[in-house]
């Protein structure tokens, strides 16, 4: 009897494994749309326009000159395309440029530009204009992936959703994926580039240049998820109150050897993280200026981030923590971390702390200045770790750091000392490097990293720090990129 219920059981498992595979099979074929269109008309006239193509793969049917779609497809432009008027106001979400994304979907650029058409203004007061529009929105399982291409002009305003995500907003159950693309100059109230509630699943070698939101300049990570952003730039984005780079309110499970340069915000001019982070690594936040806390990396209370560590904070600036402003409660590894040339107004050049960090060790503190507690400051919370050096006597963490145990002089500039992979625009992590007779050469401890922040291998002991004093590369660390720290 128990054979026979397990028999069939058996039966309907096979059942489902063959439906499984017709419908896996049925997704494998997709049809390439040709863009030939330059704007977002709709329009029997021989022309396959973008959103011609997108209603083509949302439909699997023949729109226009457009190719049929079939199952996932891919969407190649020929040209540069502007948008100059909304294709539709979708309840609750507001404006968007394009039709609305429904299915599984592969955007290639192939090195052009999508814009909202540059003589429409943008002015974000909660109210929608009607030149304000954004580029893209994703709905139901629409899996995208964007690549090869520049989003740029977007603008999301007027009241709740329909303020959110200048270029795109994404409130799909799928998935999301930028590769190799540029958001430049979009804004919103919420998240200048993008504002999610979905997945998104990576963000690689992308950059984020010139967007701007109340929260979330280039990205606005809502309640959802990033699984990882990697090799991508951001720059000069901007936010009044909170996250000029990124404001995260959900959870990014890691942020690697990614830059971020040049940012402005009232907290966290880089990244501000209300929630969960679980690794910031090889990575350089340099010259984010905050108008009150954060200049760098601003951890509101009751956050996560778990690790932090092959990172450079350098010339960021702020009134308490300059390079970073920990009020989180979890970090519990802080390995070989930079912090040169950061500033407070009043406390806490470096590193200004109310929450717990356990594992301080092997960083390095340089040239840090502030009214008081030049390199750290513990205002609440705790602190725990060694072996971390500075070139001054100017903190309030103890024995955590040993005063003027490196000599002055022996720290470079910020600049590209090379790498294994490089960032978005070809260029490596920007790192400060040791001279040749730094004393944090070859002194850190068995906690520390076995490479440095620009992925090449340890020359004998580890240094202090996030650089590597006569580094290697390795053909592993090709292969493997940067999953071994
Ligand atoms: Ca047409
Ligand atoms: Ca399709
Ligand atoms: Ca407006
Ligand atoms: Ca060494």
């Amino acid at each position: 009897m128990k054979f026979e219920i397990l028999s069939r059981t058996r039966k309907w498992q096979l059942v489902l494994t063959l439906i499984t595979t017709v419908l896996i099979n049925s997704n494998v074929f997709a049809t390439t749309i040709t863009v030939d269109g330059t704007d977002g008309s709709v329009q029997e006239d021989g022309v396959c326009t973008l959103n011609e193509a997108i209603e083509s793969a949302n439909t699997d049917t023949a729109v226009d000159s457009c190719q049929a779609g079939n199952g996932v497809d891919i969407i190649e432009f020929t040209a540069d395309i502007t948008i100059n008027a909304f294709y539709e106001n979708y309840p609750t979400f507001g404006k968007t440029g394009l039709q609305v994304i429904t299915s599984p979907i592969i955007i290639d650029g192939m090195g052009y530009k999508l814009e909202r058409d540059e003589n429409l203004t943008c002015n974000i007061d909660n109210n929608n204009d009607s030149s304000e529009f954004r580029l893209i929105l994703m709905t139901d399982a629409s899996d995208l992936t964007l690549k090869n291409m520049t989003l740029q002009n977007g603008c999301a305003d007027g009241a709740a959703f329909e303020a959110q995500g200048g270029a795109i907003l994404n409130i799909s159950s799928g998935k999301l994926v930028l590769k190799n693309s540029s958001f430049i100059s979009n804004e919103a109230f919420f998240g200048g580039g993008i504002h999610n509630y979905g997945l998104v699943g990576m963000i690689e070698n992308t950059t984020f240049d010139s967007n701007s939101g109340i929260a979330g300049g280039a990205i606005f990570n809502d309640i959802a998820g990033i699984n990882k952003i990697f090799g991508s730039i951001f720059i000069n984005n901007h936010s009044s109150s909170s996250g000029g780079g990124i404001f995260n309110q959900g959870t990014i499970d890691e942020i690697i050897n990614s830059l971020f340069t040049l940012n402005e915000s009232g907290f966290g001019a880089g990244v501000d993280n209300r929630n969960v982070i679980t690794t910031i690594a090889n990575s350089t936040f340099s010259d984010n200026m905050a108008a009150f806390d954060g200049g760098g990396l601003f951890a509101q209370g009751d956050s996560s981030i778990g690790s932090i560590k092959n990172t450079t904070f350098s010339n960021n600036t702020a009134n308490f923590g300059g390079g970073f402003y920990n009020f989180n409660n979890t970090l519990t590894e802080f390995f070989n971390n930079t912090f040169a040339n950061n500033n407070a107004v009043f406390e806490g050049g470096g590193l200004f702390n109310r929450g717990v960090i356990n594992n301080f060790r092997n960083s390095l503190f340089y040239n840090n200045t502030a009214d008081t507690f030049a390199d750290c400051r513990i205002a609440a919370g705790s602190i725990n770790g060694s072996d971390n050096l500075s070139n001054q006597s100017s903190n309030d963490c103890g024995n955590l750091i040993t005063p003027n145990s490196i000599t002055t002089g022996s720290l470079g500039i910020l600049t590209d000392n090379g790498c294994a992979t490089p960032l978005a625009d070809d260029s490596c992590i920007p790192s400060h490097a040791l001279m040749f007779d730094s004393e944090a050469i070859d002194a850190a401890d068995n906690y520390a990293t076995s490479i440095d922040q620009r992925g090449l291998l340890a020359n004998g002991p580890r240094d202090v720090g996030a650089f590597e004093f006569g580094a290697t590369v390795s053909d592993l660390i090709f292969k493997d990129g940067f999953t071994d720290f």
